[in-house]
């Protein structure tokens, strides 16, 4: 007898659920109905508990501090749509290392973030043991205004501060031979529970990789800041990656290690469910998830001009321009 039933996209409420935590949630109703003797079909869909407002700015951003004087790169500036507000971009995260909700806000401040080092290494001419402060100095700083999109189909705007994937391989100088770049984020079992509920081994740590062709793309960014300060520990303090063409999914978080290989990498999610998360993970309208439509988005939010509004979604999240050359046959 098949125990799970797969969730039709009208069934899941999209205020709750992420395809990756509906994956999640199918594991746990698989494991609650062996328990329990009975069929998923009666159990509840799991999700994140309502958000509340009450949580003021200052705790969502407490553990940073002021990035001044920032210039806003003006090849990346969102004319289409307003900025997501940060009291809601930073207590409504995907951080599975915190919980398999979008609420591991608090939970994710015990991430331990001092001293951070980053190791750099595999087919390298210069491997190294970068400090965050280094990458903090070495690496100008620069703002860009990027259009987010989650594989959950939902959208945000967001300004990043941090600086080109280009100018660290430059620094870095991959050999000939490196065709991919494995990044590695954040994890000790003792700080990071995971999920509650999950059968079986999760993959951890958490990976994610491009090619080298895609780490070079004037793009893919290595993010420090957000809103002006310093990464809050949600969205992934101190250095996270952001490609704003592909799935939110491929932007690992609190990353500490760096490797340049020969061949392709397994990955967290890919390796988890490889049937509904790609490699490539390009953002792509006309290539539906197996659960749902990705032809178009809600804009999440909390201001009346966003407030969960659908918009179409654009090949290659609107940046095709930028990226579409890496994909040409
Ligand atoms: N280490 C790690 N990185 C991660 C994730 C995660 O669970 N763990 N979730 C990913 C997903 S699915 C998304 S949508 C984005 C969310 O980034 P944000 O919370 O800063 O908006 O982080 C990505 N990076
Ligand atoms: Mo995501």
């Amino acid at each position: 007898m098949v125990l799970i039933r797969i969730l039709k996209s009208w069934e899941i409420s999209e205020h709750q659920t992420t395809p990756e935590t509906a994956f999640l949630s199918r594991r746990r109703f698989l494991k609650t109905a062996i328990a329990a003797g009975i069929g998923a079909t009666v159990l509840p869909i799991a999700g994140c508990k309502s958000e509340t407002n009450s949580d003021s700015l200052s705790e969502l951003i407490q553990n940073t501090t002021p990035l001044a004087n920032i210039p806003r790169n003006p090849n990346f500036i969102e004319g289409d749509r307003p900025i997501t507000e940060q009291s809601f971009a930073s207590r409504y995260n995907n951080f599975y290392e915190f919980g398999g909700t979008k609420s591991i806000w608090k939970s994710a401040q015990s991430l331990p973030t001092e001293n951070w080092k980053i190791e750099v290494g595999g087919l390298v001419k210069n491997p190294r043991i970068y400090d965050i402060d280094e990458i903090q100095t070495q690496f100008p700083l620069e703002e860009r205004i990027y259009r987010f999109r989650c594989v959950e189909a939902w959208a945000m705007v967001v300004p990043w501060i941090g600086f080109p994937m280009k100018r660290f391989i430059e620094a870095v100088e991959p050999t000939s031979a490196a065709k991919f770049v494995r990044f590695t984020s954040f994890y000790d079992p003792e700080i990071t529970p995971g999920p509650r509920f999950h059968l079986g081994d999760l993959p951890w740590p958490y990976t994610e990789s491009l090619r080298i062709e895609e780490m070079a793309n004037e793009l893919a960014f290595f993010a420090t800041g957000i809103y002006g300060r310093t990464l809050p520990k949600q969205h992934g303090a101190p250095l996270r990656m952001v490609i704003p063409w592909k799935y939110g999914f491929k932007g690992a978080k609190s990353i500490v290690k760096i490797e340049f290989l020969a061949e392709q990498p397994a990955t967290y999610w890919n390796t988890l469910v490889p049937s509904e998360y790609d490699f490539e993970a390009n953002v792509n309208p006309t290539k539906p998830h197996p659960r749902w439509s990705q032809a178009t988005e809600r804009i999440v939010g909390t201001g009346p001009a966003l407030s969960w509004k659908r918009q179409p979604t654009l090949p290659y999240n609107g940046y095709g321009e930028w990226v579409a050359n890496l994909y040409s046959t």
